[in-house]
């Protein structure tokens, strides 16, 4: 770790960049989670490094779907492993749904490393890849996937994705609900919900909604569901990105 001070102005930034290094020295990110970090920073900058009203409506949103879904499965890659150990532990107690590895660039040594970091945070059970249940629509890695965990899912959080799987997710019919700071990207365009947002902003305030939401008649989580419209985030984020300033 690097010693930052706090009174740093991208004190934030460069402690989250220690954590991805972090990752990559205990095998647990992927080289290439560097570069993905860097696009990621280059959009939260865009994004004046805050949760914007197009992120806390796709959260309200992405929290009422993932209540109403009877399987509910949460992805985990290098990436947000790295960042949020703590915050996808938390989110799998409260959705009662199981964490699953599900890596891009393919390592069994590092989907051990992933599992082992998410017990070190107090995951009791982590779901992995497994050769028999493989998903459609799709040739990389990300496709072998647990078979009652992604396989049987009809909702999937996927946070931080590369676009394949989630295309692939969602032609197999299950929901997809992503964060994703790039609102051009496929994952962007391909999910159900996309949370425009960084992860590290955008979980502990998922739990939160979750939490708020979870006594909810089952009519009032399908209202907030049928009102939403992607696209219509997407276009509220790539606007915001490129108003003047
Ligand atoms: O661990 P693996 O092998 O599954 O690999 C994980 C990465 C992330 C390396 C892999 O999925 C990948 O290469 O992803 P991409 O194609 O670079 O896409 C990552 C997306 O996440 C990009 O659109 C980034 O802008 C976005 N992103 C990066 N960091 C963050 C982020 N979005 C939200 N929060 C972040 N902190």
């Amino acid at each position: 770790m690097s010693d930052v001070p706090e009174s740093h102005p991208r004190y934030v930034s460069l402690k989250l960049r220690d954590k991805i290094v972090a990752g990559v020295e205990s095998g647990v990110t992927s080289i290439h989670g560097l570069m993905a970090h860097g696009r990621g920073e280059a959009f939260d900058y865009l994004i004046g490094e805050k949760t914007q009203t197009f992120a806390i409506d796709a959260i309200h949103v992405g929290a009422a779907t993932l209540l109403l879904a009877e399987h509910p499965v949460i992805s985990v890659n290098g990436n947000v492993a790295a960042l949020m150990p703590d915050e996808l532990v938390a989110l799998s107690n409260v959705l009662e749904a199981p964490l699953e590895v599900n890596i891009f660039h393919a390592s069994r040594e590092r989907e051990r490393a992933i599992r082992a970091h998410l017990n070190q945070h107090g995951a009791v059970d982590v779901l992995m890849p497994a050769a028999e249940a493989q998903l459609s629509f799709i040739d990389s890695n990300r496709k072998f996937v647990h078979p009652e965990g992604i396989f049987r899912a009809d909702v999937v959080f996927v946070p931080l994705e590369d676009g394949d799987r989630c295309e692939a997710l969602q032609k197999m019919g299950k929901t997809v609900v992503t964060v994703d700071l790039n609102p051009l990207s496929r994952t962007a365009k391909a999910a159900g919900v996309t949370i425009v947002d960084n992860v590290v902003r955008a979980l502990p305030l998922l739990i939160q909604e979750i939490q708020a939401l979870q006594d909810s008649p089952k009519g009032i989580l399908q209202e907030i569901t049928s009102q939403y419209s992607n696209s219509k985030t997407l276009q509220a984020a790539t606007q915001w990105i490129c108003r003047e300033r």
